[in-house]
């Protein structure tokens, strides 16, 4: 039953920061999802008869695709796929099940944050053996097959029903199609304090969370309302849809705006959440008080120990480059290490893999830790939730106190989206070149004592991972980076990132975007952005 087909290469299924993600009518073409599964296939080796996990976020395409890599799965050998029902898994769901039913890998369907729909965005990503995403090593070689495939193989096989639990048989090859849910939410019980936190929810705590129309709300309607006690409604849009109700599923400041004006408002829930499109990021808000990512990984990371999986402490916290310095104090005082990685996730799994990092995070709304190999949206509002049982403190307080403890971090992230990437690689350009006279100048009476370009040797495979982003350290532990976007779909996005320490517990209730004002400008000053992206503003803030 298994057939051959001929196919030509695409020139642009180069894997990004998080997989290959193109508008849905590039996925349409004609042999363009085939080209890239078998590229994944040819370019890994000794699945035979093993598993492959597989699901999506449940954006347009998503079921199309599913059956395609069913049939292909089969055709080239594998013995079994475990596929969530529906065609739905969150991307640390579908990292867990890699690990618990030890599979080879798996397949997951999302472009994430990016908009759905049949003029949106969607996304294949390949994860490997420990759950994690793939690693620069792996996606290079599909990426170089892509460029040299000239046939796949697949089968002649009736779609499966991906609706109804339980197993089928396609070609030979084992379906098994499972709750995306319960896995999830059993890790979710051994990592957290249950108990603790049914108690806050009867003692009339009230939180809002936002599932944003996407993958998340299955589960934080089970986790939450099911198992946790805590009100109807406190789950919202909780109904995955495949064009996420037509906005961005991304739990910003700008897409979940009404979530923040929620929490800002005199009536304001505790608490507020919001997760994106694939599930593994995380937005928090207590009332009156947004926590920025990077404030949360440092604050998750120094309160960890009061949520039972945590219990004997942390190995180690890693963040990527463009994260706040907020966690290195942390690190500094629990006496653990700290590692400083590349932008996307798959750079992490190493050092988790090693134990050498038990939490890791992105500025970019991205906290996890060992317990899977990917970010984790839920787990960072379950933990936030066993931290607030714990402590019987609010956000604010918890904020407040960290703050006094090590000093805050100011900062901010400026996108400036869909600007020519012609423009947008000159002003990188012009901006390396620039580097070596930048040590020992004043900008705006700032010195600058740095200035490089990010590279990253990991310490556990001894790879390099060159150009991941320009940092200009000031003096007083300033700094900006600037690097170019490796998720967007249409032109360049370029990503200005902004962080001022501020020891002083009397300067800590500034404005973010006037205490890091001066920054700024010199950010333009120095790279001329609005010169060359010709845009007086950026797109968004976060
Ligand atoms: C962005 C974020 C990065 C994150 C990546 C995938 O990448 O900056 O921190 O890991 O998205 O997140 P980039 O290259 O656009 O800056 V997700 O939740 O979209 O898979
Ligand atoms: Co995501």
């Amino acid at each position: 039953m298994t057939k051959t087909v001929a196919t030509k290469p695409f020139e642009d299924q180069q894997p990004g920061t998080s997989g290959l993600r193109k508008k849905v009518p590039v996925f349409q073409q004609p042999h363009y999802v085939e080209n890239f599964l078998q590229s994944i296939f040819d370019a890994v080796e000794g699945f035979e008869g093993k598993t492959l996990v597989l699901g999506g976020d449940g954006r347009y395409y998503n079921r199309e695709v599913v059956q395609k890599v069913i049939a292909m799965a089969a055709a080239n050998g594998f013995g079994r796929v475990i596929v969530g029902q529906g065609g739905i898994l969150s991307t640390p769901a579908a990292s867990h099940i890699i690990r618990k039913y030890k599979a080879f890998g798996g397949i997951i369907l999302s472009a994430s944050h990016n908009p759905g729909g049949p003029k949106g965005d969607f996304g294949i990503k390949y994860n490997v053996g420990n759950g994690g995403p793939a690693p620069e090593k792996v996606t290079n070689a599909i990426y170089e097959r892509s460029r040299a495939i000239s046939r796949y193989v697949t089968v002649d096989a009736p779609p499966v029903d991906i609706d109804r639990i339980g197993t089928v048989e396609v070609a030979g090859m084992t379906v098994e199609i499972i709750d995306p849910v319960a896995d999830y939410a059993q890790m979710m019980e051994e990592l957290f304090d249950f108990d603790a936190i049914r108690k806050l929810f009867k003692s009339g705590f009230r939180m809002r969370f936002d599932a944003m129309h996407a993958v998340t709300g299955p589960y934080a309607k089970e986790i939450l309302e099911g198992r946790l006690g805590a009100p109807d409604h406190t789950a919202r849009n909780y109904h995955p849809l495949p064009d996420f109700g037509g906005h961005h599923p991304d739990p910003n400041l700008v897409h979940a705006k009404h979530l923040y004006d929620a929490l800002m408002a005199p009536d304001a829930p505790d608490f507020g959440a919001a997760s994106d499109g694939d599930g593994d990021r995380n937005l928090v808000i207590g009332r009156g008080i947004f926590v920025t990512p990077s404030d949360s990984l440092a604050m998750l990371a120094a309160n960890a120990h009061l949520a039972p999986g945590y219990k004997d402490g942390l190995k180690g916290i890693a963040r990527s480059m463009p994260t706040s310095a907020a966690a290195d104090r942390v690190a500094e005082k629990l006496g653990i290490g700290i590692y400083e990685t590349p932008t996307g996730w798959k750079f992490f799994g190493n050092l988790l893999d090693a134990g050498m990092a038990t939490i890791c995070g992105e500025e970019s709304a991205g906290t996890g830790s060992n317990h899977v190999r990917e970010k984790d949206g839920l787990w960072a509002v379950l933990l936030w939730l066993n931290i607030l049982a714990a402590r019987g403190e609010s956000v604010m307080e918890i904020a407040r106190k960290h703050w006094a403890t090590y000093g805050r971090n100011y900062y901010s992230r400026h996108d400036y989206e869909e600007v020519e990437a012609d423009r947008a690689g000159r002003m990188i350009e012009e901006l390396r070149a620039k580097l070596p006279g930048l040590p020992g100048t004043s900008v705006r009476g700032m010195k600058i004592e740095k200035a490089d370009d990010f590279a990253y040797h990991d310490p556990v495979d001894g790879s390099t991972s060159e150009h991941q982003g320009i940092r200009i350290f000031f003096e007083g532990n300033s700094r900006i980076v600037l690097r170019l976007s490796g998720t967007g779909t249409s032109g360049a996005t370029v990503r200005l990132y902004i962080e001022r320490f501020e020891p002083d517990p009397a300067r800590h209730d500034l404005d973010t975007q006037a205490a890091l004002a001066d920054l700024i400008a010199a950010a333009d000053d120095i790279a001329g952005i609005h010169a060359h992206t010709g845009r007086k503003e950026p797109s968004v803030i976060t």
